[in-house]
């Protein structure tokens, strides 16, 4: 057996962005502006349909249906329905899975083929290039570069695709694109003509459309969220994952769904079954009552698709202007909850806290903000591939999904900077 034991290959288990930073904020008790996820509660109704479902009958505490509990597909079906201007069936179209995570494991597991070239928009959430690799697929990337010329870049709406470049990227061997609206880290709200060039190209190419829509009521500004499987000829061919997590402030619940047409939700159907089977169903019963609510409230200043944007509109305007008062200029965010901010001016001596020298800049300064000034934020090339990483690496990535004493811890540390300029 110590045989066998020593064969195993520890280094499979790769260095994973999340882990490190989350880790090193706590090490360090930093004031953590890191990894997504609010530090307050779910708003009352959603906590209350949760402790109603746990304190229910006996089947809250059971098995449901492997696919997805029946009141939440039954709602997920009708409420994007509605939005996607699309008949969906509840029982064929939507697969409720263990967070968005699993919706993009089973979509890449069920659609990638050995050899297959998957095409990813950069800056990416980090899973998609693992999970391409492990269905066998090949990635290549193609990024969104702020535009050049004129002022400096203001806005993630400064982030765009050459159209040239992203239709260089389709080969025959083209199997599925992968873009996320709202984009994490950037903020990033596609317009419709941005999604209409990627879907001209995926209907010329006969190419899949995987679309993560994790921060799909997270806007501002006017912008709006479109759904590229709403635009001609793309129902058929995209898969859109979602999160309850996201939506209803809950990430811990960990419940996403994936949603499409008969024929692929099948076959991610297949891999769900073979890798957790079933989804906890007190959470799925909270978040079913959760959409249910806000299908009757929908478009009215109760919904918390309204409020909870309002609310984040807030805090969005607090964080950019305490960075622009520590002379640090962020790319103003257009939808989710991540600002950007270009780290070139601030000059830092690494050389007093031990951080190694073969890492990114911007791993760096961040490690550096962390165990220095107590502050924890996430190096942005860690949402970029290895070709490309070193051309981003000058941006680090602030949550602001946090209380106003977070916010205010960190704009004490930030304060720190403006006073050594
Ligand atoms: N897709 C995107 C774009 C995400 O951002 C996430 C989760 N957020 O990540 C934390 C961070 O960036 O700090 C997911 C998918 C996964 O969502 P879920 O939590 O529902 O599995």
């Amino acid at each position: 057996m110590a045989g066998r034991l020593h064969e195993l290959d520890t280094n499979r288990v790769d260095k994973n962005v999340w882990l490190e930073f989350t880790q090193l904020a706590a090490d360090y008790k930093a004031v953590n502006l890191g990894q997504g996820f609010p530090d307050f509660s779910p708003p009352k109704f959603a906590r209350e349909a949760f402790c109603k479902a746990v304190s229910g009958g006996h089947q809250m505490h059971q098995y449901t249906r492997p696919f997805g509990h029946p009141p939440l597909v039954h709602i997920l079906a009708k409420f994007f329905g509605r939005i996607v201007g699309h008949e969906i069936d509840p029982l064929e179209g939507v697969l409720v899975t263990v967070g968005a995570y699993q919706a993009l494991f089973c979509a890449f597991q069920a659609l990638v083929d050995e050899g297959d070239e998957v095409i990813i928009v950069e800056p990416f959430f980090d899973c998609y290039q693992p999970m391409v690799k492990m269905a066998g697929g090949k990635p290549v990337y193609v990024p969104l570069r702020p535009k050049v010329g004129g002022s400096a870049v203001l806005s993630s709406g400064d982030w765009v695709l050459s159209a040239e470049e992203l239709a260089s990227k389709f080969t025959p061997r083209t199997k599925a694109i992968v873009i996320n609206t709202p984009n994490n880290p950037l903020g990033k709200v596609y317009k419709t003509e941005e999604l209409q060039v990627i879907a001209d190209l995926c209907i010329k190419h006969d190419v899949l459309c995987i679309s993560d829509e994790v921060y799909e009521w997270l806007t501002y500004d006017g912008n709006k969220h479109v759904k590229i499987a709403s635009l001609p000829g793309m129902w058929e061919r995209t898969v859109t994952i979602g999160s309850a997590g996201k939506t209803f402030s809950s990430t811990g619940w960990k419940v996403g769904w994936a949603i499409s047409s008969e024929l692929i939700i099948k076959r991610l159907k297949a891999k769900h079954q073979m890798s957790v089977f079933d989804c906890a169903t007190a959470a799925q019963e909270a978040v079913a009552r959760g959409f249910e609510r806000e299908y009757e409230l929908f478009g009215t200043p109760e919904s918390y698709f309204q409020q909870l944007p309002a609310m984040l509109h807030q805090k969005r305007e607090r964080l950019a202007s305490c960075l622009g008062s520590a002379g640090l200029q962020p790319a103003m965010p257009e939808g989710g909850y991540f600002m950007i901010v270009d780290i070139s001016s601030v000059t830092v001596d690494f050389s007093d806290s031990m951080i190694p020298d073969d890492e990114p800049h911007d791993f760096r300064f961040v490690k550096w903000l962390i165990k220095e000034k107590g502050l924890a934020t996430i190096p942005v090339s860690a949402f970029y591939s290895p070709e490309h990483r070193k051309d981003f690496d000058k941006y680090i990535r602030f949550c602001f999904i946090k209380e106003d004493s977070t916010l205010n811890a960190a704009e004490d540390i930030l304060r720190t900077f403006s006073q050594r300029q």
